[in-house]
């Protein structure tokens, strides 16, 4: 068989098996997942009163394989405390949202002590994606439980950042674990 008749024979099969109407589904990407497996939380920082409060990995019940991370807070604190991942985000595509899904349980910890906060990055500079209020108060819970959360991105958006949050009461004391973050951005609506 010539070349030719092989390739017109392949594009019409491809042709037949992808027809031109089914609807093309926006690009997806997995940005990042920590499973916490290689024992480290170097891609991590801690901002703020440092002495009291450490983030360290740990093998006490993790949700997955051996580890799960351990935020834990010595003792109460009138500053700030933020535990914080910053990742980088392929700008080819103009990624519209990303979604986030992680595991916790914690120990002594009120409702809403620890907030989930995003922060992202553009070419006028970084932006709270969440405004000035919380953008979710975790609850209390001594099972694993599991959060998912879908936050909006501006499209051309460079870096975007992960914060676990200490309440600023000076109250907040107890330990939060978490296991199993994963992040995947979103082209589609
Ligand atoms: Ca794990």
């Amino acid at each position: 068989m010539h070349w030719m008749q092989i390739l017109i024979i392949l594009v019409f099969g491809l042709k037949m098996s992808f027809p031109a109407e089914l609807p093309a589904r926006a690009p997806t990407l997995w940005l990042a997942k920590f499973d916490f497996e290689d024992g480290r939380v170097d891609r991590w920082a801690l901002e703020g009163n440092k002495d009291h409060f450490t983030f360290a990995t740990d093998s006490a019940l993790p949700h997955s394989g051996r580890y799960s991370a351990r935020l834990n807070l010595a003792r109460g604190s009138d500053k700030a405390r933020h535990v914080l991942t910053t990742l980088r985000l392929p700008t080819e595509t103009p990624w519209k949202s990303v979604l986030i899904r992680f595991f916790m349980r914690s120990s002594d910890l009120a409702d809403g002590d620890i907030v989930v906060n995003l922060l992202e990055r553009t070419a006028k500079g970084p932006s709270w994606i969440s405004g000035k209020s919380p953008y979710l108060p975790l609850r209390g819970c001594a099972d694993w439980t599991s959060v998912e959360l879908r936050a909006p991105l501006t499209p051309g958006a460079t870096t975007f950042t992960f914060y676990l949050s200490v309440r600023d009461t000076g109250l907040a004391r107890g330990t939060l674990w978490i296991d199993d973050l994963s992040f995947e951005c979103d082209a589609g609506e």
